[in-house]
């Protein structure tokens, strides 16, 4: 399948992810504001948003096994936009999610948590699929958008592991696989102790 067939469709749709995706971004960022004003804390380390490219796309879909079309991009990418909030610890998380889901502003279409569930390579992280509404001259549609809610060292685990795939465009061997693997027990242990900190330091401060 080649782009040129859906070149001028596709144009509209990608627009329509940028609104979608400038929407998200004001959106989460007021959200967060605010619950930094009231709790008088910062939960999140760093937040990083993209559009995913055409190419990678067709990539996903072929890897899917469905043609490059619109209505497979619309209906079986879930992540054509991705945002990525890096939090300190893993009560953040939660909290996070907590100011998402009640927020009227989008819809949840679904809930990861790969956290109390982590994916068989090791992968740990806190998946919401949302629509957020978009408001076009005579319409206002839906938009997906994926947003991944993490820790600094879950992020650390899956950036390195997303590295190391690369260089293995089949699969990875076994014996890397476990390694990885090991690795995300590692990292599920250390946000524990982290965690463990927090919980103490808080009431040692509530003491002082
Ligand atoms: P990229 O390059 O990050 O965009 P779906 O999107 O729901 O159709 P899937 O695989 O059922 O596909 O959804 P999933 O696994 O809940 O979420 C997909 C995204 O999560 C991936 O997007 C990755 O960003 C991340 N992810 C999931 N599993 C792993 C993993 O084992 N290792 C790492 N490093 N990341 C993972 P993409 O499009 O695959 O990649």
């Amino acid at each position: 399948m080649n782009f040129k067939k859906v070149d001028a469709s596709i144009e509209e749709l990608m627009l329509k992810y940028e609104f979608a995706m400038e929407t998200l971004e004001t959106q989460l960022n007021i959200l967060i504001k605010e619950f930094e004003f009231t709790h008088q804390y910062t939960p999140i380390e760093h937040i990083k948003s993209r559009i995913k490219s055409k190419e990678s796309a067709l990539k996903k879909l072929e890897k899917k096994g469905y043609d490059f079309t619109l209505f497979n991009i619309i209906n079986h990418i879930h992540d054509m936009i991705g945002i990525r909030i890096v939090c300190s610890f893993l009560e953040d998380i939660y909290d996070i999610v907590n100011i998402i889901k009640h927020s009227p502003q989008f819809k949840i279409k679904e809930e990861k948590d790969y956290i109390k569930k982590p994916k068989s390579s090791g992968y740990i992280s806190y998946h919401l699929i949302v629509l957020v509404p978009i408001y076009l001259n005579d319409r206002m549609e839906y938009v997906e958008a994926e947003i991944q809610i993490r820790t600094i060292a879950m992020d650390f685990w899956a950036s390195l592991e997303h590295k190391i795939q690369y260089k293995f465009p089949k699969e990875l061997p076994e014996k890397v696989k476990n390694e990885l693997y090991q690795c995300s027990l590692n990292i599920k242990d250390l946000d524990h102790r982290m965690s463990q900190l927090n919980h103490f330091i808080h009431e040692e401060e509530k003491t002082m």
